[in-house]
């Protein structure tokens, strides 16, 4: 049944690592264990997508400019409701609002801010490729009645927790508190989040390159020079993979277990793209965040993503993630320093 044997439950787990945390008073567990609760809601959903009337688009777009799907609607308003459900988050924000989300009147709060992308790689779900849940959990900074901007805006070294959830060939719930990376999968039979992947470390080393080949022309020649060194065979190393899903989630969740690099730069072309795409609060923080608790590396080819001081909620960088190795390679011929 768990793939480990441990027979170790999610919620023990959290459970776990609250007792060992002096003076923990239990509000962080209670909103780690609504994520959960949403999670097997969303798979559920994800799982039975083809067979009821939610796959498909609304028609309407969202901040993004992007297409919103129902099923992102669905694990939007699930996650709000789960969340501030626990009377522990102080205040949401997710990618399909533009804005910081107000807690329903009456609503009790807490002392924790959680940023989330409900459901990411969503452009995927209707050819059935994997998709995923981000959150990112801070602590909140303001001390008025009302949260601050602020309280979104803290770079994420400042994260006290952070995880996804992979809905794949089996659901996944990889996350941290600081203390390494744990990864449970979903036993459908029982409706429980086994441990499966204790301790998650990512190898130093991969030889899988990640990334949309499709945006060369729009890349610095010094990238291409570390894409080009990559599928090139020498006596120091082989030809590179390639391994690109167009879900982060899923392209993440192989870095970590297989190492290797991942990639989504900053696009020198087009004047309304100029960080790539992906979002730091709620994409980059939260991976960069893992990736580094699995001993591996999150950069934006200047320095260390969770460095990043935010200025907006739905502010994009370039991410370069994965193996120490390869990441500190990559940044060698990016800032320069190689070119072969
Ligand atoms: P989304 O949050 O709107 O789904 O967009 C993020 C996704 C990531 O999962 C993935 O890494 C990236 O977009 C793929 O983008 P592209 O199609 O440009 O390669
Ligand atoms: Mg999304």
């Amino acid at each position: 049944m768990n793939p480990s044997g441990t027979g170790i439950t999610i919620t023990n787990h959290i459970l776990e690592q609250q007792y060992a945390s002096a003076g923990a008073t239990g509000a962080f567990t209670h909103l780690l264990n609504e994520i959960v609760m949403a999670a097997k809601i969303i798979n559920s959903e994800t799982t039975k997508a083809g067979l009821v009337d939610i796959l498909g688009s609304t028609g309407r777009r969202n901040v993004q400019g992007e297409t919103v799907k129902k099923l992102d609607e669905f694990a939007h308003g699930l996650m709000v409701d789960r969340l501030y459900r626990s009377g522990h988050v102080a205040m949401l924000a997710s990618e399909e609002d533009a804005d910081p989300i107000d807690p329903p009147r009456d609503t009790k709060v807490g002392e924790y801010i959680v940023m989330f992308d409900p459901l990411d790689g969503s452009s995927n779900i209707d050819a059935n490729v994997s998709i995923g849940t981000i959150f990112s959990i801070l602590k909140r900074v303001s001390t008025g009645p009302e949260c601050t901007m602020a309280d979104f805006l803290q770079p994420g070294f400042k994260q006290v927790a952070a995880g996804y959830v992979l809905y794949g060939s089996s659901t996944m719930l990889v996350y941290s508190t600081g203390n390494g990376v744990s990864g449970f999968t979903l036993d459908p039979s029982v409706g429980e989040f086994l441990l499966s992947h204790p301790n998650i470390t990512v190898p130093q080393r991969g030889k899988i390159v990640s990334a949309n080949m499709g945006y060369w022309d729009y890349w610095d020649d010094n990238l291409k020079n570390y894409l080009r060194y990559l599928r090139a065979k020498t006596d120091t190393k082989p030809v590179y993979s390639l391994r690109y899903i167009g879900s982060m989630v899923a392209d993440i969740h192989r870095t970590l277990l297989y190492g290797g690099i991942f990639l989504y730069p900053n696009d020198t072309k087009d004047p309304k793209k100029p960080w790539g795409k992906l979002r730091l609060l709620y994409e980059c923080n939260p991976m960069g965040y893992l990736i580094e608790q699995a001993g591996g590396l999150a950069d934006t080819g200047k320095g260390r993503v969770l460095e990043v001081e935010p200025t907006e909620l739905h502010q994009r960088v370039p991410f370069i993630a994965g193996s120490r190795e390869d990441v500190e390679e990559a940044i060698a011929f990016i800032s320069g320093q190689r070119c072969e």
